[in-house]
């Protein structure tokens, strides 16, 4: 049996000062999606689809923060952190995609003044998923009309919200939104078609590009990005198997942030995607490129590859060696350290870093002893550490996620928080790691 540390050993004054130590949710994830006029969205619509989503779960009531955001807000402050990464609803904000939703407005503005007023900086996201159905119903990220939707509610946004926002990124991991989605099929709309797959990965991009430049319209400051990386390692040191592991890399790594920062797309996923490209796409790569602020990396863990037969991309994962979390995901902080430094190294240079996501699920003792997640996040810290100590321009880190609440295709099963959420009662109960998270940020 693993023996997991029950304290952190590594606290605030490791790092810098001004290092900033955050903790993320996201609208759908957590707000009660039935309460405030919010509009239906394709999750809403996959979750009715049988076999799609653990017990045909929705983000319906999710933890009620919607009623009861002002305690989560104590929660963040009392634990001595700095920041709060959270996201706006599309939905919420604009039911059918387009008309505004005064309420649902109203709401987000609420919460950025309940943070300002803890002293906790606001870290907004302005895509986490929650499509309205209305703009699905148009082919959703399939079809170039929805960046061009998505610009209009940046603005919108940006233009009541922007004045108090610490920062500001437009989507939330993108090769989830497109590929995940699109092509394997996993989350909503649930497709699995590489036609399909090629234009949403160009068009969250365009997305991307058109909301920085909504954002720097409206005069929003300090912008950037949200791109989930995964560590792929070739599962034998064949040479089949080491292109597999090269390609799963550019597809999942280095797509995006190739985009944003080089104004380009890997090569050796051209290559596959090509054909299935939105006509004149290259025209849209400077708008892409535009200047970010900062660059935000969500990570979690790694994968082996295996060149399979099939179709390109023809790969396939195999089961590795190191202990896993309860989504069945090896803990590789060696990983996060790779991504991070060649990110910085290859993409990034000087520009300021976040770690925008980093956590673990964790089937909790009922104790709520999760000193499993103490473990993973003090790990991945110190790997945090060593980085800022060797120059990498690493400012800040996001522990995903506050709150145990609904993880997409998997509902309600799966447990990310550091406060646990009883789904009965809503009752929130902090865990050891929120506690020994406190500890070591007064440290
Ligand atoms: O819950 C998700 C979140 O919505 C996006 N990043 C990964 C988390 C864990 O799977």
């Amino acid at each position: 049996m693993t023996k997991h540390r029950d304290a952190f050993t590594v606290s605030r004054s490791d790092f810098p000062e001004g290092f900033l130590f955050a903790t993320a949710t996201s609208a759908y994830q957590i707000e009660g999606h039935q309460f405030g006029g919010a509009g239906p969205t394709h999750w809403d619509s996959f979750a009715r689809q049988p076999g799609k989503v653990y017990k045909g779960q929705t983000g319906a009531l999710a933890c009620d923060h919607y009623h009861r955001w002002e305690g989560d807000l104590d929660l963040i402050r009392d634990a001595g952190l700095d920041a709060y990464r959270f996201s706006t609803s599309w939905a919420r904000v604009m039911p059918d995609g387009k008309t505004l939703n005064p309420e649902g407005m109203d709401f987000y503005d609420r919460l950025v003044d309940g943070m300002l007023e803890r002293g906790i900086k606001p870290m907004a996201t302005l895509y986490h998923w929650e499509l309205p159905q209305a703009l699905a119903d148009k082919g959703g990220w399939t079809s170039r009309e929805i960046p061009q939707r998505f610009a209009d509610y940046s603005h919108k946004i940006a233009a009541r919200l922007g004045d108090r926002l610490w920062s500001t990124a437009p989507v939330n991991e993108p090769w989830c939104v497109a590929w995940l989605s699109h092509y394997e099929g996993y989350h909503a709309p649930g497709l699995a078609d590489l036609r399909s797959a090629a234009r949403a990965m160009h068009h969250v991009a365009l997305a991307h590009g058109l909301s920085v430049e909504a954002l720097r319209d409206e005069g929003v400051q300090n912008v950037g990005a949200a791109c989930n990386m995964e560590y792929a390692l070739p599962a034998t040191d064949r040479d089949a198997d080491v292109e597999a592991a090269q390609l799963y890399d550019g597809i999942y790594n280095r797509w995006f942030v190739g985009a944003m920062m080089k104004g380009a797309y890997p090569e050796d996923v051209l290559e596959g995607l090509s054909p299935h490209m939105p006509e004149g796409w290259q025209d849209d790569m400077a708008l892409i490129s535009q200047p970010l602020d900062w660059m935000g990396i969500n990570y979690y863990t790694c994968k082996r590859m295996i060149r399979s037969k099939g179709d390109w991309p023809a790969y396939g994962t195999v089961d590795g060696p190191l202990p896993k979390t309860d989504m069945g995901w090896e803990i590789c902080p060696e990983g996060f350290d790779w991504l991070l430094r060649r990110t910085a190294e290859e993409y990034t240079g000087d520009l300021p870093l976040y770690v925008t996501e980093n956590g673990m699920a964790n089937a909790e003792p009922a104790d709520l002893s999760d000193h499993a997640r103490i473990d993973y996040i003090d790990r991945h810290l110190e790997m945090a550490r060593d980085m800022v100590r060797d120059g990498v321009p690493l400012r800040g880190y996001t522990i995903w996620s506050l709150l145990d609440n609904y993880e997409w295709t998997l509902g309600y099963d799966k447990r990310f928080g550091l406060v646990h959420i009883d789904f009965d009662s809503l009752d929130r109960t902090p865990k050891a790691s929120y506690h020994a998270l406190a500890r070591a940020l007064e440290r």
